[in-house]
């Protein structure tokens, strides 16, 4: 009888853990980050009201002294996009908290790159716009216009537009590049530091400038973070699902606090947070449970209008250096149409130089000036490489419709001469 109950309590013991185990893979329900622009009026208007309470509540000033006390170790290094990834996380979970029917927005700049000031974000319905340079670049306009920020001290949030002119926004990278790094980076640690300073940086300074909230160490106070930050996440998402092996993909050397480096693995603990970097890679699996309203992970590949477009756009030479999966002969490999549109939309003219940061800049920040530099170098030969190729293409399209009127204008005078 004693070893009845002994072997069933046992049985029962494994039975529970067992379903444990099972329900700890699943998520119950998985959430779905949606394109900013694509919010209704109405349902934006519950988003503000969610997102003045966390700024009212310090949950803002919270997440920028965390994000400030860590800052050294979690940009600049492999830690970049997970330990973002997570503290969205933690954002997202406070925002649940208070209307549970709300999930984080992102914004994708990329898709407004050549005017970013333009975007709708920066009017009075969402997050205001330029700061004003007269009264200590002070936001006085969109949702945080009358609030104030608690950290590092109690004053009005700053931003300082940096552009051509006032109050405009210099261009940053286009959808092409990031298509681009997208189907060149081999590895996570080369992608991470393609996108974290490139895109990345750009939007950071471009609204921060040299004076204002977006471009420090507690960034966080600015709403905008977030949506920002969520379209990085989102390009990373797009990378890990674009072949089998990247969603699992960790390396490169992590710098740790005491300035020396650590190989980056599966195993190792998030700043702060503690959490292993192998349990936050895939976000449709707990703690994470959420997903981008375009994200393609489906294993069969769809054909689709713009690969053609694009293939009889760019030359084999360009197409193998910077978009090597148009190339590909594999067709179950998933390509992601979503980027694609605007791809084929931002060759079709040329492609402005993006925003760069300045060498005292990045050292301002504490970035390796060499890491910095080769991919701000990548970016504008990008740019070069790609505008060479529209001007040839113009170029041909123009003599070959000059031949064409010569030979109409002949056939119109043998026509006349048979008259
Ligand atoms: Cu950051």
């Amino acid at each position: 009888m004693k070893y009845l109950i002994e072997n069933l309590f046992f049985i029962i013991v494994t039975l529970v853990s067992l379903i444990y185990y099972v329900n700890a893979q699943q998520c119950s329900n998985i959430v779905t980050r949606e394109n900013i622009l694509s919010i209704s009026p109405e349902k934006w208007k519950t988003y503000v009201s969610a997102f003045r309470t966390m700024a009212l509540n310090g949950d803002l000033d919270q997440l920028a002294k965390i994000h400030n006390d860590h800052f050294a170790v979690i940009h600049d290094s492999p830690q970049f996009l997970l330990w973002h990834r997570y503290f969205l996380h933690d954002f997202e979970t406070r925002l649940r908290q208070i209307d549970p029917s709300l999930a984080l927005p992102y914004w994708d700049g990329a898709a407004e790159f050549t005017a970013p000031h333009t975007s709708r974000v920066f009017s009075e319905s969402y997050f205001g716009g330029n700061g004003n340079p007269n009264n200590n670049y002070c936001v006085s306009s969109g949702i945080q216009a009358n609030l104030s920020i608690g950290y590092p001290e109690t004053r009005c949030l700053r931003r300082n537009f940096q552009g051509p002119n006032a109050n405009s926004i210099a261009p940053w990278q286009s959808p092409a590049f990031i298509t681009s790094i997208i189907q060149t980076s081999s590895s996570y640690d080369t992608f991470r530091q393609n996108l974290e300073h490139s895109l990345h940086n750009s939007m950071h300074f471009g609204i921060g400038g040299n004076v204002g909230d977006m471009i420090s160490s507690w960034s966080p106070v600015d709403l905008l973070f977030y949506p920002h930050h969520a379209n990085i996440d989102r390009i990373w998402s797009k990378w890990q699902n674009s072949e089998p092996q990247n969603m699992n993909l960790l390396d490169g050397l992590q710098r740790r606090p005491d300035g020396s480096f650590i190989q980056m693995n599966r195993n190792r603990p998030l700043a702060y947070y503690g959490i292993r970097t192998g349990q936050i890679l895939d976000t449709r699996k707990p703690p994470l449970c959420y997903t981008y309203d375009d994200i393609v992970s489906s294993s069969a590949r769809q054909q689709n209008m713009f690969e053609e477009q694009l293939r009889a756009k760019l030359s084999p030479l360009l197409l193998e250096q910077y978009f090597p999966k148009l190339l590909s002969s594999d067709k179950s490999a998933p390509l992601d149409f979503s980027n694609e549109r605007s791809l084929s939309q931002s060759i079709d003219r040329p492609l402005p130089y993006p925003i760069s940061l300045s060498p005292s800049m990045a050292k301002r920040m504490g970035f390796n000036l060499a890491s910095v530099m080769d991919v701000q170098l990548r970016a504008h030969k990008f740019v070069h490489d790609m505008n060479q190729q529209f001007i040839q293409r113009t170029e041909s399209a123009a003599r070959s419709v000059e031949s064409e009127s010569v030979a109409d204008n002949e056939e119109v005078e043998e026509e006349s001469q048979e008259d």
